[in-house]
């Protein structure tokens, strides 16, 4: 199976951030619903793979933490966006549970790609890069009343790659604080 490790957004936030959206020809914009904050990708993985990653990602205790946004942003960069997001002030628990979440995938034996960790949440990906018709996306400012994000749990989740694009089915949650109350899904 296909999985990813990411932080889920309530939907006050989701919905806050569609508020973002605007038109660009051929860009595919995220669905409300799967909007997310990857920690780590981890690609195809085998079920015995994923039961021993399951074992080590419930081991990762720290407190939660709040999050907020910074600003719109792109990769690679402003002159070809393909990728159109929304950054995150700098948090240390997160850049901690990132590496936490990295070394359990790197111990059940899951290569990871080497670059650092560059907290986002992707909304939008566009065929044709435009640097014109993305300014607008990149030029909105996130106010003060942008609500933060508290994260108390990351998640375990599957996608499937259909026609439609990707689907995403959440496969087990983790509790950051606590112990021992880690649910299936
Ligand atoms: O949150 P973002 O968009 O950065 O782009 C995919 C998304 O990250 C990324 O994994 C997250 C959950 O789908 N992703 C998908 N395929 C990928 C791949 N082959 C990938 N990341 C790296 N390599």
């Amino acid at each position: 199976m296909r999985l990813f490790i990411a932080i889920e957004l309530p939907d006050d936030i989701k919905k806050a951030l569609g508020r973002l959206r605007i038109d660009i020809p051929g860009a595919r914009w995220v669905v409300l619903e799967q909007i997310h904050l990857t920690l780590a990708f981890l690609g195809e993985v085998d079920e015995s793979t994923a039961a021993l990653l399951t074992g080590e990602l419930s081991h990762i205790h720290m407190p939660g933490f709040k999050l907020r946004f910074s600003g719109t942003g792109c990769f690679p960069d402003r002159r070809r966006p393909r990728v159109l997001w929304i950054g995150l002030e700098p948090e240390p628990f997160l850049n901690a549970l990132a590496a936490r979440v990295q070394a359990a995938v790197l111990a059940c034996g899951i290569p990871q790609e080497e670059h650092p960790f560059s907290p986002h949440i992707t909304l939008a990906r566009l065929k044709l890069p435009s640097a014109r018709e993305s300014g607008p996306f990149l030029e909105q400012q996130i106010n003060r009343n942008f609500p933060p994000l508290s994260v108390h749990e990351f998640i375990l989740f599957q996608s499937k790659l259909t026609p439609q694009g990707a689907l995403h089915t959440p496969i087990q949650s983790f509790s950051l604080a606590v112990a021992g109350v880690n649910g299936q899904c």
